[in-house]
């Protein structure tokens, strides 16, 4: 099967767009979509500014804290917003200026996560976003360490998983079909790793 191919080069000639052929799925992989500097520079505000916290989750009826650590962020228009939540950041707002001109979609939530160490990963699941329907498009974008990115189809088990690393800098769109035929999880390594920062920037609805 073919996972991707390179369908264009950015002006910059640095930056590929990797279009991943897979079934039920519409996943674009861009390395690099932020420069080292810019990239660097993102990451140390991100994890100094951000106000992480612990997160609780259901697993096999026990309530467990996730092994990773998370904020959310969302524009104060939109439906149930937390009016006391943190304020978007003018690197938060960059970065998702830049996905918007990417993606020509608006985005006006945002998970960010934090896997501290190997020890932190997220498990199997598919993201639905409460109020956007069964198709959500995800916009999600790497600083740190790199770490493996799984995905498997949930309904076709002959098809082979798909593993794709997210470098520091990387821009992945998860759009069309993806979350409601595939699953995705980011691994526990045992390899001594450095943190790792992900955004994912969602559209939820809004209050008009
Ligand atoms: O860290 C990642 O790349 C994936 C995060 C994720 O799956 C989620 O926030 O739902």
């Amino acid at each position: 099967m073919t996972l991707f191919s390179d369908t264009e080069l950015f002006a910059t000639g640095l930056a590929g767009k990797k279009v991943f052929d897979l079934p039920d799925a519409e996943l674009i992989l861009i390395d690099n979509f932020f420069t080292k500097e810019e990239s660097d520079r993102f990451y140390e505000r991100i994890l100094h500014q951000t106000k992480w916290r612990e997160y609780e989750m259901e697993m096999y009826d026990k309530i467990v804290t996730a092994p990773r650590m998370i904020s959310w962020y969302e524009d104060k228009d939109n439906v149930g917003a937390d009016q006391n939540g943190p304020n978007w950041t003018y690197e938060l707002l960059t970065i998702r200026g830049r996905v918007e001109r990417e993606t020509q979609l608006e985005f006006n939530s945002l998970l960010l996560n934090l896997y501290r160490d190997g020890n932190d990963g997220v498990s199997w699941h598919s993201d639905k976003e409460h109020n956007s329907g069964p198709n959500p498009v995800i916009a999600s974008v790497t600083f740190g360490e790199t770490r493996m990115f799984r995905l498997r189809h949930k309904f076709r088990k002959e098809i082979p998983q798909v593993e794709i690393p997210l470098h520091h800098g990387s821009f992945l769109l998860m759009a069309g079909t993806t979350n409601s035929f595939w699953q995705h999880q980011v691994p526990k390594t045992a390899k001594n790793v450095l943190p790792r920062i992900n955004l994912t920037f969602r559209r939820t609805k809004r209050s008009e």
